[in-house]
Formats: C-alpha cells, sequence, structure tokens
C-alpha cells in the first residue's frame, strides 16, 4: 500500500464557553471542555498521530481567561511529534490580540490565518489552509485551488459550505470537489457530516468535540483514522463527557408525578448509556384529563440527584370535549365557541394547527397552568 498518515481532526472546541443554562453547574462544565480537549492530545501521543487538524474555534473568544489558553500551549507542547494545524475561526480570528500571537507556541504548532501550504517532505504530506482574521469573512478563502506534487495534501479551513450568502466564509463544494485535495477538514458547522468523498477527495466537518446546548444534542467527538492518496479510513471518536438529549415523552397514561417519573426514566435509559452524566430536555406530551394538573418543578425536583441536568416543557394537552364546554355560558365556554369557529374557517393547515394551539393554552390558563406553558 502506499504511504498512509495517522489524523485527527477536530473543531469547534470553543474553550472559555460557560453554558449559562447550566447557572451554578456552568464554571465545572467550561472546565470540562478543557478536560475532553487534554484527552484529545493524550489519544494523539498514544495513537502517535502525525497530525492534529484543529479547524477552527478552538477558543470561544480572543478574551477568554488566561488559563485556558496557557493550558492548551502547554497541551501542544505534550506532542512535539504531531504536527498540530490550527486556522482562526470566526470566534477566535487571527488578529493582533489573540492568543497565537502573544504566546509562544512550540515547534509543532501552525496557524493559519491567510492562505498559505506547509511543506513536510520527509513525512510526506503537506498542509494547506486559511483561517478568520476578523469575526466576518463574505468571501471564501478556498477558491480555485490545486493540490500539487506527489505528497498527500491536506486542507484546513472554517466556513459554511452550504451558504454562499454566509458571512463566515462561503466555500463551495466545487472548490472542494475540484481541488483533488486528499482530505479537506473542515470547522464552523457544529453538527458532524460524515466522510464525503468525491473522486479521490474526502472531506468532512468532525462537529463540535463536546455539546454545550440543546441545539447541539447527540454525540459529539472527533474524527481519527488514516488517509492516502485515494484511501482514507477515518471515523468518529466519542469524546463529549456528556451528551444533550431532547425526548419526548408521551404522559397520557399516567396519572399521577410518580408514574410520570418511572416513564420519564424508562425513556431516559432508551437513549443514555448514564442517566448521572447526561443533560436532558424533556417534552412531556399526550393529551391528558383536565382533572389532572402537575408541577413541572416538582418533576424536576425529582430528578436532581439522578441527572446531571434536566428541563421539562409541557406540551400536553387536555382531553376536552370543546363541543360541550362551548354550550357553557362561562367565559371558557365563550372563548371556545370563538376558537372552535376561527379553526372551522381557517386557511390553512398551519393555522387550524395554530388555533388548536391557542385552544389548549388558554384552557390551561384558565387552569392556572401558565407556569409549564412556556418555553425559555
Ligand atoms: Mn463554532
Amino acid at each position: 500500500m502506499e504511504k498512509v498518515i495517522k489524523l485527527v481532526h477536530c473543531a469547534d472546541i470553543h474553550l472559555g464557553s460557560e453554558p449559562t443554562f447550566l447557572k451554578s453547574k456552568a464554571t465545572l462544565r467550561g472546565e470540562e471542555l478543557l478536560l475532553t480537549f487534554e484527552k484529545l492530545i493524550d489519544f494523539c501521543q498514544m495513537e502517535k498521530v502525525d497530525i492534529l487538524l484543529i479547524a477552527g474555534d478552538l477558543f470561544e473568544s480572543n478574551n477568554i481567561s488566561d488559563r485556558y489558553i496557557k493550558s492548551v500551549i502547554s497541551a501542544f507542547a505534550k506532542i512535539p511529534d504531531t504536527i498540530i494545524a490550527i486556522c482562526g475561526g470566526n470566534h477566535d480570528p487571527i488578529t493582533l490580540d489573540c492568543a497565537f500571537n502573544n504566546n509562544t507556541l512550540s515547534d509543532n504548532v501552525i496557524i493559519f490565518s491567510d492562505f498559505q501550504t506547509y511543506r513536510f517532505p520527509a513525512r510526506g504530506f503537506m498542509i494547506s489552509g486559511a483561517g478568520f482574521t476578523s469575526s466576518a469573512q463574505s468571501s471564501t478563502n478556498f477558491h480555485n485551488k490545486k493540490a500539487e506534487g506527489n505528497l498527500i495534501n491536506i486542507g484546513i479551513f472554517h466556513g459554511d459550505i452550504y451558504s454562499s450568502e454566509s458571512d463566515k466564509n462561503p466555500i463551495s463544494v466545487s472548490d472542494i470537489e475540484n481541488s483533488d485535495y486528499d482530505y479537506i477538514a473542515l470547522g464552523h458547522i457544529h453538527a458532524r457530516t460524515e466522510i464525503i468523498r468525491h473522486d479521490n477527495v474526502f472531506y468532512a466537518y468532525s462537529g463540535c468535540l463536546e455539546g454545550r446546548g440543546f441545539d447541539e444534542v447527540g454525540k459529539k467527538g472527533f474524527y481519527y483514522g488514516e488517509i492516502g492518496k485515494g484511501y482514507n479510513n477515518l471515523k468518529f471518536i466519542q469524546a463529549g463527557k456528556r451528551v444533550h438529549y431532547i425526548i419526548d415523552v408521551d404522559i397520557s397514561s399516567c396519572s399521577n408525578l410518580s408514574d410520570m417519573e418511572k416513564k420519564i426514566e424508562l425513556e431516559m435509559h432508551k437513549h443514555s448509556k448514564d442517566i448521572s452524566k447526561d443533560l436532558f430536555k424533556i417534552n412531556l406530551i399526550g393529551g391528558i384529563p383536565q382533572s389532572f394538573s402537575f408541577s413541572t418543578e416538582a418533576l424536576v425536583a425529582r430528578f436532581s440527584e439522578k441527572v446531571f441536568y434536566i428541563k421539562v416543557i409541557d406540551k400536553t394537552t387536555y382531553e376536552v370535549d370543546f363541543n360541550v364546554l362551548a354550550q357553557e355560558n362561562s367565559l371558557m365556554g365563550i372563548f371556545a365557541k370563538k376558537m372552535l369557529s376561527k379553526i372551522e374557517n381557517a386557511k390553512s393547515e398551519e393555522e387550524k394547527t395554530m388555533l388548536k394551539q391557542a385552544l389548549n393554552f388558554g384552557i390551561k390558563a384558565s387552569h392556572s397552568k401558565l407556569g409549564g406553558i412556556y418555553e425559555d
């Protein structure tokens, strides 16, 4: 077989960020991002990785606590045989006051701002890339580039392949596919792609290393494996210490908090290997009798020792015969009658659904359940 090299591709680590929704656990979570990154460095050392690619947004901003920067720089120095290629992201652009310009880095680290190529002929590869030099960049820094020579050509970029209108380095897929690069490591989009192949060009978004909120659900990590000319066996490795899950739980068969607790826990275990480590957003769904009222706060309290974080959103509906209610001579009766006529005359399915929800919210509000309805 032709020469292959070992590679790790990660991106969007956002060191220095502390998810504020976690309140008293936010600082702990911020520290965990750093710990996961340090584990990744240990992994590179153990596996004797040739190249570690960090495709932008290593830091949450250019204005983060010095301890994060110091930890990262000493971690880099621990793996002198691994070439560490980093490009600036929109969160940590390469500016005069960025971490990399103001600190001495070990010789194994290369930083990309304007497009540049570094050649390592003795090791059989070359790395080309570009990074952000300010927080926005409307034209791409990867246009009409072509692979050259016999070395394995690697690219590293932070940008958006999904929108040509993006002001975050809109990279065109055809520029990638026509580049003849052997592998292009992308950052910026926090949801990973599979390894995409076009002829002998391979490319991927690794996604972020750790989820930091419920817009980053599921297992997070990095790509690791061997690449060569026309060869790529990169595999996803889960690295995140904790996983965020959003789960719909139908509680229509429950008649008290204890039933609900059991049902929710059962659903959690279906998704998570260790619920005590993970974060859950539980959407309660299903129809419940009007007589059944519960407090989402009380439900959350039942999980305080069982999970790292839980948020409960009440999306249940009341099993009410609205037509009967509409006959009632009461405020709710009048409300139901008006809403039913609006639903009847709705011009679209969307409008109908929205009006039905409004009817439900109204009925729930009359039962003082407002606290559980709104999502923050
Ligand atoms: Mn990012």
